[in-house]
């Protein structure tokens, strides 16, 4: 008798405890795998503007190299019993950097869509973002980063919104001035190759205007 009581007061904690730590549809960050399948372990960057007229993540480039490179990240959101979780919101799966330096418009660093049935999500279509940053990409699902996977990537970003305020102006052509004639500085190099020259030149004549939707 007083056995059962025991045991059965353990089921019950044992209950109490898994509604407190695992909810049944909700993204686990440890469930939830990312992965960067063409990668293939390099380190990379993208370059982004304001109003996602960067870079897709299948034209990012080898950091310091230039060499043409595929940055598209994959992945499959499951919740804390490993089960899929399909039709999660894409706004609710962001990027991040870990030095917060890539600014994000509003939205602007989201899934390219919601999960599908299978709980798969992209992200292939450019970011609409400033900023740079040479840490690495998080990926975050309700604010909390996905660990499960190949999370967190090395990925670096870099705009011609250099300031990082949402917009490609006279402030940024400053600055990218500033570091071509100066010293190198990965913001400013936004064709990757580790120098600047008329390539770089290009990218930022190209943003010029360009804003967050
Ligand atoms: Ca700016
Ligand atoms: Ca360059």
């Amino acid at each position: 008798m007083v056995l059962r009581k025991i045991t059965g007061l353990f089921v019950c904690a044992l209950v109490i405890g898994s509604v407190a730590f695992a909810t049944a549809g909700i993204p686990d960050p440890g469930e939830s795998t990312a992965t960067m399948p063409n990668a293939g372990g390099a380190s990379l960057a993208l370059f982004n503007l304001p109003n996602g007229g960067g870079n897709g993540f299948d034209s990012a480039q080898v950091v310091g190299d230039g060499a043409a490179a595929d940055a598209t990240i994959e992945m499959i959101v499951r919740d804390a019993f490993g089960d899929i979780v399909a039709n999660f919101p894409a706004e609710d799966m962001w990027l991040a950097s870990t030095n917060s330096g890539m600014v994000p418009c509003i939205g602007g660093s989201a899934a390219d869509q919601n999960t599908d049935v299978d709980g798969f999500t992209t992200w292939a279509t450019a970011l609409a973002a400033g900023g740079s940053d040479v840490g690495t990409c998080e990926i975050m699902i309700n604010g909390e980063a996905v660990f499960g996977g190949d999370a967190p990537f090395a990925l670096a970003f870099n705009s011609a919104d250099i300031s990082g305020d949402g917009v490609v102006n006279l402030v940024d052509v400053g600055l990218f001035s500033g570091i071509l004639f100066g010293d190198y500085d990965f913001a400013a190099d936004f064709f990757a190759d580790g120098v600047m020259n008329l390539a770089d030149v290009g990218r930022m004549a190209l943003g010029i205007g360009a804003a967050c939707p």
